[in-house]
C-alpha cells in the first residue's frame, strides 16, 4: 500500500479540528490540512455519509470520523493521553461544555460574526464571490445558530459563562498541567480548544486570566516546539 501524508478536512474556527490539529503539531506529525467550504462542502464529496469536520484520512488511507477516535487513532501508542479518571472527566468537559459555550461567545452579533468569517475566509483558498458568499451568509446563519444555542444552554450571558468555564479549567490545574508536570490528553483538548479562536476578539477573555493564560502559553510551547 502506498504511503502518503496523512489529511485533515478542516474549518479554520473549528475547535474539534484544533484538537487533532494541536495533536498532529505536538507528536510532529506532518499533515495537509484541507479547509473545506463551509457552505457547500465539495471537499466532502468523498465521505457519503459523514458530512462534518474534522475527518482524517490516515497514511494508508483510512478514514477515521470525528475528532475523539481521531486523537485516540492518532495517539494509538498512548504517549500522550494517560487514560485517568481525571483526564476522561475534562477531555468530556471539554467537549460537552468548553466547546459549546464559544459560539454564543464569537457570533453573538452580525459584527463579531463577521469578524470569524473574515478569518476562515482568509485562511481557506477561496474565490472572491465565494469569500464574499461564505462571509455574509455564514454570519448571518451562525449568529442564529449561536442564539438558539445560548437558549437552549440557558446561557444569559455568553462572556460570564466562558470566564466561569475558564476558572473551572484554572482551578483543575495541578501543576504546570492537569495532571501536574507532564501534559496528557485533556490538555491538549482544551488547548486546541482554545487555539481556535486564538485569533478572534474573544481570546482577551483568555489572556484575562492569568492561571490559564499561563498553562495556554507553556501549551504553545511544549506543541509547537
Ligand atoms: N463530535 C464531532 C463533532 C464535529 C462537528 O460538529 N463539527 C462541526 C464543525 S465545528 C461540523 O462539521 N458541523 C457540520 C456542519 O458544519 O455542517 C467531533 O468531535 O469531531
Amino acid at each position: 500500500m502506498t504511503q502518503t501524508m496523512p489529511k485533515l478536512y478542516q474549518y479554520a474556527v473549528c475547535p474539534f479540528c484544533k484538537k487533532v490539529e494541536a495533536l498532529l503539531a505536538y507528536k510532529k506529525i506532518p499533515f495537509e490540512a484541507i479547509e473545506v467550504h463551509p457552505l457547500n462542502k465539495k471537499e466532502l464529496k468523498f465521505s457519503e455519509e459523514y458530512k462534518k469536520v474534522p475527518i482524517y484520512i490516515d497514511t494508508e488511507g483510512k478514514q477515521i470520523n470525528d475528532s475523539t477516535s481521531i486523537m485516540r487513532h492518532i495517539d494509538a501508542d498512548e504517549s500522550v493521553f494517560d487514560n485517568s479518571e481525571k483526564e476522561d472527566k475534562w477531555v468530556k468537559w471539554a467537549d460537552e461544555v468548553l466547546v459549546r459555550a464559544l459560539p454564543p461567545l464569537i457570533y453573538d452579533n452580525f459584527r463579531n460574526s463577521r469578524k470569524a468569517f473574515n478569518y476562515i475566509t482568509k485562511v481557506g483558498k477561496f474565490s472572491f464571490f465565494q469569500k464574499m458568499l461564505i462571509k455574509y451568509s455564514g454570519s448571518m446563519v451562525m449568529m442564529i445558530i449561536a442564539k438558539k444555542s445560548a437558549k437552549r444552554q440557558n446561557i444569559p450571558d455568553p462572556v460570564v459563562h466562558f470566564k466561569n468555564c475558564l476558572d473551572e479549567w484554572g482551578k483543575a490545574l495541578e501543576d504546570e498541567f492537569l495532571n501536574g508536570k507532564n501534559l496528557n490528553g485533556a490538555d491538549i483538548v482544551v488547548f486546541g480548544i482554545l487555539g481556535s479562536i486564538d485569533k478572534l476578539p474573544a481570546f482577551k477573555y483568555v489572556e484575562g486570566n492569568k492561571k490559564v493564560f499561563d498553562w495556554y502559553k507553556r501549551m504553545k510551547n511544549s506543541v509547537y516546539n
